[in-house]
């Protein structure tokens, strides 16, 4: 790639600023100092096929240092990439019971980061992709540091989101609600390259669904029509990673949809609504997807706690309102 094609997320963030005169710059450092942590969190992920030689979790590593549980150690690097830098009023996690605030010593801003600090990790071991995710807001609360309301706002209201992905190469996505862009960590220069600019899903999209079919008898009759449809007469083909981020990224590059429906177990399904289908839920959507409950927008839901689910179907449009039909009990799917 000539030098001159070569764009930075930093220079490309920038120029997006240029785009917006009212921009004060917070909104790009916010998303350069994710970036980084996205840099640090991968270079641990990258180990993680060392542990007989670094240590397990909760032992100690050859330099009789404990060795932290990724997700923990993401979280914490996440955290203090960004607690100190005055443009947070306060942070969630998927790691942490409550809403985290911004210590008394440090200035707080204008946004909100809520995140899901390494989704999947127990895939680590094996080898899986695994990804962070992360929801970005506006303050909303009175006060001059945030407030668990500034946490509970409908995915509607985020003014960014994305997610990373440690994978063959580990790539962070986002979008700021102008379309998604996807930058490639090019590792000889620890930076990451503009490498999907303007990402949107492909028409027609690949047939494929992505679903934990071992579910199958939990489902309810209507799901399981849908799904017993895609395999049938549709023709789909069935590609399930078992991590979230890789199974939407494949979704949002070829097309498809990915479920996790509720089920006789899970009322509410698995997935977190805000740190897992908001922010996913945006980037598809922006991509000219659709992201459902099976019978309403991912991105309507008012939240009423930190951890709530949601049940998730997310991918190409048409296949995402073909299985809202099925779900409505249609018997035209
Ligand atoms: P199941 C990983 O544990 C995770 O949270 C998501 O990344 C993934 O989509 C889902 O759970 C897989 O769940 O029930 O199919 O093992």
């Amino acid at each position: 790639m000539p030098e001159s094609h070569v764009v930075t997320i930093s220079r490309f963030l920038v120029d997006q600023e240029r785009l917006h005169p009212e921009a004060t710059g917070a909104f790009t450092d916010l998303l350069s100092d994710i970036a980084l942590a996205a840099k640090m969190i991968g270079r641990e992920v990258n180990k993680a096929g060392l542990v007989e030689i670094l240590g397990r979790a909760g032992e100690e590593n050859v330099h009789g240092e404990e060795v932290q549980k990724l997700d923990l150690y993401a979280n914490e690097v996440i955290f203090k990439a960004l607690d100190h830098t005055g443009r947070l009023a306060c942070m969630a996690s998927e790691e942490s019971e409550g809403f985290i605030p911004i210590p008394e010593k440090f200035p707080t801003g204008d946004y909100v980061l809520l995140f899901d600090p390494l989704d999947g990790s127990s895939n680590i071991d094996v080898n899986v992709s695994i990804g962070t995710i992360f929801s970005i807001h506006r303050k909303v609360s009175e006060g001059p540091r945030g407030d668990l309301i500034d946490c509970l706002q409908a995915g509607c209201r985020q003014v960014a989101a994305g997610y990373v992905l440690y994978g063959s190469s580990t790539m962070l996505v986002y979008t700021t609600g102008t379309g998604v862009h996807g930058f490639t960590l090019d590792p000889s220069i620890g930076e990451f390259l503009l490498s999907h600019p303007d990402m949107t899903m492909p028409e027609p999209p690949a047939k494929v669904y992505s679903v934990n079919e071992s579910y199958y008898p939990r489902w309810s009759e209507p799901q399981r029509r849908f799904v017993d449809h895609l395999k049938g007469e549709a023709g789909f083909n069935s590609r399930y990673i078992g991590s979230l981020v890789a199974d939407v990224h494949r979704t949002l590059l070829t097309g498809g949809i990915f479920m996790y429906p509720a089920d006789s177990k899970s009322p509410n399904g698995k997935l977190r609504l805000l740190y897992e289908a908001s922010p996913l839920a945006m980037v598809v959507e922006q991509a000219g997807g659709r992201a459902s409950t099976g019978s309403r927008p991912i991105l309507d839901i008012e939240p009423t706690d930190l951890h709530e689910r949601t049940p998730l179907y997310i991918g190409s449009a048409g296949f995402v309102e073909q299985a809202e039909r099925a779900l409505a009990g249609g018997s035209k799917i």
